[in-house]
């Protein structure tokens, strides 16, 4: 059966990720249509061996489009994606303009794939990706509520300068190079250093990313109930994210129980054993589609409460291999 799929943001480091994924994973598009703003069209891109010319969005240029994967801004989706829609794609969105829209449905496949389609069996006409820092947590966090329960989630990230896309990592290379024209984040230099504010301050003290964390978690594990308390940093590293999690569960555990649940879970992998200093890290995170768990332990000094350390990598779990695989169940159910 005939797929087109668009990708808009094709010459971004996400967008870029999201092409890549694709072919990797041999999804089953016979068309693929790489779309980008004025400042990159006419670039091409490579794959499956064939050259394709980057073109700007129009509407003619979803006409006939299945799929529509969107990694261009929270602005150029709000434009964008309605007329995607309109022209009978379904838009999955990994930016922030739609995920917290009580009628956009906010997806991890390995948490609530069910949320893709509507009553009658269709899927939604958009579909917003998390944040990344959401993802990883919550691939983590999913079977753990199913077995104990939830009650609260301390999490402090450690994430890569990547989650700013190309800027960046550009940004890191070039103060590492003594060349830097601007800091990283316009107040702060990022190499060699640690800022703990990722986007901007709301008036709550928090930052828009912290924020994120709260509303999104509670949104995707459809529990209000559920309190996530959030410090998120930025570090200077690529290949991934790493979170430090202290999980209150609502009923007693074994911490052997909980590492034979976690080492069957969709989507993890273990990598715990401190006899051996194994543990997950951004270098060996780099380009997989996992979420890497270790550090497990029990938090002696409170009850019900366990710790550990997870990585993943923002720009493919945390993003696009997260869109593709949302793509994936939906290709799924058309069969
Ligand atoms: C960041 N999570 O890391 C945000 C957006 N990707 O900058």
């Amino acid at each position: 059966t005939r797929c087109r799929v668009a990708v808009l943001g094709a010459t971004g480091l996400v967008g870029r990720t999201m092409i890549q994924v694709l072919e990797e994973r041999n999804f089953p598009l016979t068309d693929l249509v790489p779309l980008a703003s004025s400042r990159s069209s006419g670039q091409s891109i490579r794959f499956r061996d064939q050259d394709y010319i980057i073109s700007e969005p129009s509407p003619e240029a979803f006409r006939d489009v299945d799929i529509a994967l969107f990694s261009a801004g929270a602005t150029a989706s709000r434009e964008w994606a309605p007329v995607a829609a309109a022209a009978g794609a379904v838009v999955i969105d990994n930016s922030s303009a739609f995920r917290m829209e009580p009628d956009v449905p906010l997806v991890v496949p390995e948490v609530n794939p069910e949320a893709i389609f509507s009553l009658d069996g269709r899927p939604e006409k958009i579909i917003a990706n998390p944040n990344c820092s959401t993802i990883q947590m919550v691939v983590v966090l999913k079977p753990l509520h199913d077995r104990y329960g939830l009650r609260r989630v301390v999490v402090s990230t450690y994430q890569s300068v990547t989650g700013k896309g190309k800027a960046g990592r550009d940004a890191l290379e070039s103060e590492l190079a003594g060349e830097a024209q601007e800091s990283f984040t316009h107040f702060h230099q990022i190499a060699f250093n640690a800022v703990p504010q990722i986007d901007m301050f709301t008036d709550n003290g928090y930052t828009k990313e912290e924020m994120k964390m709260v509303n999104e978690t509670r949104k995707i594990m459809a529990d209000d109930s559920l309190s996530v308390s959030p410090t998120t940093v930025r570090i200077p590293v690529y290949g991934g994210h790493g979170e430090s999690l202290n999980i209150e569960l609502e009923r007693e555990f074994r911490i052997d129980e909980v590492r034979a649940l976690l080492e069957c879970a969709p989507g993890i992998v273990m990598q715990d054993n401190p006899a051996e200093s194994i543990y997950p890290m951004p270098l060996t995170s780099y380009e997989r589609d996992e979420v890497f768990v270790g550090r497990l332990r029990r938090d002696y000094w409170h009850p019900q409460t366990l710790n550990m350390w997870i990585v993943a990598d923002n720009l493919r779990k945390g993003a696009a291999t997260n869109a593709v695989q949302i793509a994936e169940v939906i290709m799924a159910k058309r069969k």
